[in-house]
């Protein structure tokens, strides 16, 4: 199972675990769409691995509700060192980040809605905390996707926001996880997966031009 047709529509349910999503070329269509039957989140932690090589502006993590396009969101800036994280349609910009090309980044972010603060968490080091949006939750049909960053509830994709590389070990909590619990996903010890996203039994569909393949061990 490692090759997909382009346009092919694939629904599965599949164990993960040492595998990656490969972007492979700039489009603004292939994507992966990630299925949560949930739709009402006070507080919410999203990590991720990813590899590229883009300067651009590119997409990591887009969580789109019909009431709001950017309801959870990570976002790289073109401009060195700047990742944003929307929560409910509002950002914080993150200054400073060690986001290095061609290397394998582990990524999380949280934000609850209580406090109204997230914090994004790069290659095991917390950000400064930031407030964008308190007082409601992301509620209602949740479309998520990874590739394309949506404009829409699950479309007003664009190329140049596109993400192309690999993605990796994607999960999503509806509550924000301790540091201590953070640290364990970034380094890959034993952590609780995702209880809305889980890497291990994702549910999900390849839309386009994107592969699952395995992740490469590199030999030395
Ligand atoms: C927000 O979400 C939490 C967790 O799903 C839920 O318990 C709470 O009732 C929600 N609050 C509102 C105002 O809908
Ligand atoms: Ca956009």
């Amino acid at each position: 199972m490692k090759f997909f047709p382009v346009e092919l529509l694939f629904v599965c349910v599949v164990y993960l675990s040492g595998k990656m999503f490969t972007f492979p070329q700039q489009t603004s269509t292939a994507h992966v769409k990630l299925s949560t039957t949930r739709e009402d989140f006070s507080a919410v932690t999203a990590c991720l691995r990813s590899f590229t090589d883009l300067s651009r502006n590119h997409i990591l993590f887009s969580l789109a509700t019909p009431s709001a396009a950017n309801d959870f969101l990570l976002f790289k800036k073109a401009a060195a060192g700047q990742i944003e994280v929307y929560a409910r349609d509002v950002t914080a910009v993150f200054d400073g980040q060690e986001y290095k090309l061609n290397a394998w980044l582990s990524v999380c972010a949280t934000w609850d809605s209580a406090s109204g603060l997230e914090q994004l968490w790069l290659n095991g080091k917390p950000s400064c905390r930031k407030f964008t949006s308190a007082g409601s939750n992301i509620t209602g049909h949740t479309i998520i996707t990874l590739g394309q960053e949506q404009d829409s509830h699950g479309g007003g994709f664009d190329a140049k926001q596109s993400f192309v590389g690999m993605i990796s070990d994607v999960h999503m909590w509806d509550h924000v996880l301790s540091p201590c619990e953070i640290s364990r996903y970034m380094d890959n010890l034993n952590f609780t997966p995702g209880n809305v996203l889980n890497w291990r039994e994702l549910d999900f569909q390849i839309i386009g031009r994107v592969l699952l393949e395995e992740k490469q061990n590199i030999c030395y």
